[in-house]
Formats: C-alpha cells, structure tokens, sequence
C-alpha cells in the first residue's frame, strides 16, 4: 500500500491514511485504542471525558435497530484526573494520532479538560458540543452559537493543539453554526454527531432505551452525514471529518467527494470488527489508482460542481 498516497494532512495534524476511530467506541483504554490502531486506524478519538466521573445512564443503553444502533450512555466516564492515566499509557504504546474527545458544562471547563488532556499526552482535542441526549452539555452547547463561540475560544486559547469541534445534525442549519466555530478558532469540524432518535417495544408497549431518546448512528445516517459535510464543505475553509454510517470503501469515498479530508468509523467497527479500518483503507487506495488520482486529497470535495 502506497502511505504516501493515502497521507492526509488535518490543519498540522498528519495521519498515514483518512480513516480514524470514532468517539464512543471501544475508546476507554489503553488497550482498546492500541488494539483499533494496530488494525490500520489512522488516527483514534477516545471516548469523551469530562472534569468529573459520570456513571451515564442505566441499562439498555443501547439498540440495534434496523440500519443501525440507537445509543443513549449518558456520557459515562472516569473523569480527566483517572483517564490521564489511560492517555499517558495511549501514548506510549500508539504510533498514530491520539485525539481526546472532550465535553463540559461551561467555557471554564471544557478549557480545563483539554488542557489536563494536552499535558497528558493528546495530540489534538475533539470538542463534544453535540452528545443529543444529556442536558446541560454537548448539543446544548453547540446549538447555541453564542456559547459555542465562547468554548472553542476557551479551549483555542488553552492549548497549542488541534481543536476539532464535533456539530450536531440536530440544527435547523449546520452551516451556521459550522461557520462559528470556525470562526471562533476551531481548526477541524468532525461532521456529524448522532441523530436524535428513538425505539419503543411493541410487547412492552414502552420506550427501549433507559433515557427513552438517544442518537442514532450507522447506515441509516449515512445520507444525513453525507449531506452535512457536502453542506459544510461549502460554507467553511477548514478541513472536515466525515462521521456517520461509513461501513466500507465506497461509503468513504463518497464523504471524500462531499468535501471530507477523512472519515471516522464507529458503528461498523461495533457490528463488524476491526477489521474495517484496512479493509477501508485497502478500497480507496485501489479507487485512487483505479481513477488515476496521485493523492487521496485529489478527491475532497470533487462532487461540487463549482
Ligand atoms: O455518551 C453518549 O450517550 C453519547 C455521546 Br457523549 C455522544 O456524543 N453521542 C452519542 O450518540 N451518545
């Protein structure tokens, strides 16, 4: 396989080929991460953390409905004093990026969590102002463009690194707010989070999930992601992350096309494995030959017609 080829360059931040570990899954340690690196993942997204442990929502906490999962965690985590100690062993043991997705209630605190995250080893940050389901925090954050505005500078200003701003599908125009955060310093968008959905037992005569709503990841988003960073892709300058639904080549390719310089793979890696990262990887270098393009970065954003 030609790395050169494949290489993608995200605002600084170099990863040897555009597929990388989605937030939420299977990135609580050390282990995991390594384990999802060493199966070819370009660059990995922990799972968020906060200033302070949350257990997260009672079970079910999740649903397998048709083209998809339904989730609803409720952002369980050790807090950034325990996980340090993950990020610090993450570190040692990975040879591929190391973004630590965070979340807070307040500027003052998503700026605290990046800077504990940075100083214990993140190469860049991923900023959740899109979690759909827990009050106070991710899309309420992010919905908001005022308070948005204000915690991407707090964390810009905490921190040398790549920030990374993950937005909501669940706004009435995600260009605006992609407009802001990039306006506010943020020097990649992660595009998109999960759609607000929801599942009820037909025998129970009641909701599945524990939180009743959640968000809904996998195929089934696919199109609505793809849309998103095709949207995007129109209205800002800074690279974008594809995330939603991508299960092999061919759905990468088309987030290539829409306008993202990489894609981040969660859902497919629940239902099918590690595998998927070469297997994704291994499709878009023979489409790049098949089509006689030199670089993967030839491709973003070639679907626009102008
Ligand atoms: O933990 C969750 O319930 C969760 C989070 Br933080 C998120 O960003 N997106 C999601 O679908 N679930």
């Amino acid at each position: 396989m030609n790395t050169g080829r494949l290489a993608v360059d995200l605002a600084g931040l170099k990863l040897a080929n555009p597929t990388m570990l989605a937030s939420g899954i299977l990135g609580y340690s050390a282990e995991t991460l390594n384990s999802i690196a060493e199966n070819g993942a370009g660059a990995v997204v922990t799972k968020s953390v906060g200033l302070k442990p949350r257990r997260g929502y009672p079970n079910p906490t999740v649903v397998q409905v048709d083209c998809g999962l339904i989730n609803a965690m409720g952002l369980p985590n050790p807090g950034i004093t325990e996980f340090a100690a993950e990020i610090r062993k993450t570190k040692a043991a990975i040879n591929v990026p190391l973004i630590v997705s965070v979340y807070g209630y307040s500027e003052d605190e998503y700026a605290a969590v990046a800077k504990k995250a940075v100083e214990a080893g993140a190469d860049a940050i991923e900023l959740n102002v899109s979690c759909p389901h827990v009050k106070d925090t991710g899309s309420e954050i992010g919905q908001n463009p005022r308070v948005l505005d204000a915690v991407v500078k707090a964390v810009k200003a905490a921190t040398d690194r790549q920030v990374f701003v993950k937005l909501s599908p669940n706004v009435t125009d995600i260009t605006e707010i992609a407009g802001v955060a990039a306006k506010a310093g943020a020097d990649a968008l992660t595009v998109i989070n999960t759609v607000r959905a929801m599942a009820i037992d037909a025998e129970t005569a009641m909701p599945i999930l524990s939180n009743e709503r959640g968000g809904l990841s996998g195929s089934a988003m696919k199109p609505i992601a793809v849309r998103c960073v095709y949207d995007v892709y129109e209205h800002v300058k800074v690279p974008i992350v594809g995330c939603g639904g991508v299960a092999d080549w061919r759905d990468a390719v088309e987030f290539l096309l829409a306008g993202a310089s990489a894609v981040q793979i969660g859902t497919a890696l629940a239902l099918e494995g590690p595998e998927v990262f070469r297997a994704v990887t291994r499709g878009i270098d023979k489409y790049l030959r098949r089509k006689g393009f030199k670089s993967v970065n030839d491709v973003v954003g070639l679907s626009h017609r102008n």
